[in-house]
């Protein structure tokens, strides 16, 4: 399986900042083809659903809440180690370390709600993939 496929979200912050196409931008500048894509306003089950892993962690109901805060887009992205490589160009989770040049690092501070506001969720590893892929493009 050389193509890969991963689950790339623009997080509400970076809609409502107008930076959809600047993540874009980056994603096909790499190399990587945007294969589908739709702005949603996502229900708190798909949220749950896709943060799994996080329940019962202290952020978890905060992370929900900013997800659901507006619209997101969701992109199925293609291309030959594309999970990995879009993890790199998003960088770390919290924006205020994340390297200079990254998404996260580029675009993301701390605030002072405590709330990570982070820009963009990437998949990360195939079975992750496999699994969101199957939540935000279900139909
Ligand atoms: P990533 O999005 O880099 O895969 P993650 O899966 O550990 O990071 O966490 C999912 C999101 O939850 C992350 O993008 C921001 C938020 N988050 C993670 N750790 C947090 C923390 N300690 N406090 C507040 N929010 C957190
Ligand atoms: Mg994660």
């Amino acid at each position: 399986s050389a193509i890969e496929e991963t689950l790339v979200l623009v997080k509400p912050d970076g809609v409502q900042r107008n930076l959809t196409g600047e993540v874009l931008a980056r994603i096909e500048r790499k190399g990587y083809s945007i294969v589908d894509l739709r702005m949603v306003q996502a229900k708190r089950d798909q949220l749950a659903a896709h943060y799994a892993e996080h329940e019962g962690k202290p952020f978890f109901e905060s992370l929900i809440e900013f997800m659901s805060s507006g619209p997101i887009v969701a992109v199925r992205v293609a291309g030959t180690r594309c999970i990995e490589g879009f993890r790199s160009l998003a960088g770390t989770t919290e924006p205020t370390t994340a390297a200079p040049g990254t998404i996260r690092g580029d675009f993301g501070r701390a605030w002072e709600d405590g709330m990570v506001r982070n820009i963009v969720h990437g998949s990360d590893s195939p079975e992750s993939a496999q699994r969101e892929l199957a939540i935000w493009f279900a139909d």
